[in-house]
């Protein structure tokens, strides 16, 4: 499909897109581009030019000539996605929707909100948190990240274990496709269930479908209050074994993050931490609801991971106390590079009940290989972040690296798990789709990729298709 995209924009090109984006919403000089061509995977390719549009019209122009011109499209937001999912591979137009950055409603009364993709994920939740609302997910990202950008990705964070995640939260989406059509699809219901559900469809299809203009997301109450526990342990299977005392007491934390002990270490390195020497993996919870109810919960958690005998927990009670704890939690991703210049970063995720057996065996592969494999992430849905470190420069340590992720995936899906639980297969798993997804599945998922980009010009070169 991709065989007939343009490699390049003609001279006639270059003067419709600057009559469409003027006064600076065009880029073409290549070092202001390449920032458009990266994102958090460390991966990066050069675009043939980058538009900003300011109004869904432009958008609809746009696509009306790139399927007319067969020029691939890449849409973007803030770039913090991990697999490759915003790098133009193919070239073409990257398409920044950071100039789209309304909040054209929150709804008190209809639960509900309806933005346009720029907005930035936190600013969003301020907002909702002044009227008293509640916008659940929650990316490591979500300083820097935007809707739009969560919505394409399907993107998970810390509190998923109670609430879900983004796909749980969009009632609606609206988009333009190749050719400048509208789809406007769902709404301000929160229940709907006329024809198929194109929104779903829409949520973590990493602009392979459609350009995003504007989203209906769902909101709920603001909890009253909430609580964190951070507590450390002699050895990774007590605290897992911690962790099943959690659920098995009938407990549903808000979050349930963890750090084995190489993530607690690259912590350790940038940050002063309040885990001691002895300290070999660290649990993170969270509970929120009424605040009459909070103490109780907060005991209950307490009493739960009591025979796994922690060594130290500490307590946060309230946002402000709460927050340098989450803060340690955050910092995994970047302290890693402690562990090694390169990293492979996966994000398998198993059926929960297994997550003790994958943890203890993506450590395993990490000692058979000889390479640092930091776990850490999203217990409490058994998604963990299988962090791969190495030096590109030395060629024994990459294929040694290589060897372990395969092994990695191979031990998932043994446990009935997948791929990826949150970052989305982009660029760096595509090759590993099919190890995952049945032919029939695969040929389904093609055949919608046709029906809404029968030209195939929107993020080539992605994905599962
Ligand atoms: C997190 O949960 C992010 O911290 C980043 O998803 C994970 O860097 C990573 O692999
Ligand atoms: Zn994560």
């Amino acid at each position: 499909m991709t065989n007939s995209l343009v490699s390049s924009l003609t001279p006639a090109h270059l003067r419709f897109l600057e009559g469409l984006f003027p006064g600076g919403d065009l880029v073409t000089d290549p070092a202001a581009m390449a920032v458009y061509g990266a994102d958090s995977s460390r991966r990066a390719a050069m675009p043939f030019a980058v538009a900003r549009p300011r109004e869904e019209g432009q958008v609809v122009e746009l696509l009306k000539w790139a399927e007319a011109e067969a020029v691939p499209i890449v849409p973007r937001a803030r770039g913090t996605g991990m697999s490759g999912g915003a790098v133009p591979v193919c070239g073409g137009v990257v398409v920044s929707c950071l100039h789209l950055n309304r909040v054209l409603d929150i709804d008190a009364d209809d639960f509900c909100a309806e933005v346009e993709p720029g907005v930035v994920t936190a600013e969003f939740q301020a907002l909702t948190q002044k009227r008293g609302l509640f916008y659940p997910p929650d990316p490591a990202s979500l300083k820097i990240s935007t809707l739009g950008g969560n919505v394409a990705t399907c993107a998970g964070g810390m509190r998923a274990v109670k609430y879900g995640v983004t796909r749980d939260y969009v009632l609606g989406v609206r988009a333009v496709l190749p050719g400048g059509r509208i789809m406007d699809a769902g709404g301000r219901s929160h229940k709907n269930v006329v024809g198929l559900d194109l929104t779903r469809l829409f949520v973590g299809s990493c602009g392979t479908l459609g350009l995003i203009t504007k989203m209906t997301l769902k909101l709920l109450p603001l909890p009253e209050g909430s609580a964190t526990v951070l507590a450390g342990f002699a050895s990774l299977p007590a605290a897992l074994e911690g962790a099943r005392g959690v659920f098995r007491a009938g407990v549903l934390p808000t979050a349930m993050e963890f750090m084995d002990s190489k993530a607690c270490w690259a912590i350790g390195q940038i940050r002063d931490v309040p885990w001691g020497a002895q300290t070999q993996a660290v649990l993170v919870l969270k509970v929120d609801g009424g605040k009459a109810a909070l103490a109780a919960e907060m005991a209950r958690l307490e009493a739960a991971l009591a025979p796994a005998a922690p060594l130290c927990l500490f307590k946060g009670l309230g946002p402000k106390e709460e927050e340098p704890l989450w803060e340690l939690r955050r910092l995994v991703s970047p302290a890693g590079f402690r562990l090694g210049p390169d990293k492979l970063g996966e994000d398998v995720a198993v059926p929960r009940g297994k997550t003790a057996q994958a943890v203890e065996g993506f450590q395993a592969i990490g000692a058979e290989q000889g390479v640092q494999v930091a776990c850490y992430g999203h217990l409490g849905d058994g998604n963990i972040h299988v962090n791969i470190f190495y030096d590109a420069a030395d060629e024994g340590q990459r294929q040694r690296a290589q060897a372990s992720k395969e092994a990695v995936f191979r031990l998932t899906l043994s446990l009935g798990g997948t791929l990826s639980g949150e970052h989305g297969t982009g660029i760096t798993k595509g090759p590993y789709v099919q190890w995952q997804l049945g032919e029939e599945e695969r040929r389904l998922m093609a055949g919608i990729k046709q029906v809404f980009d029968p030209s195939g010009i929107l993020n080539p070169g992605k994905g599962w298709s």
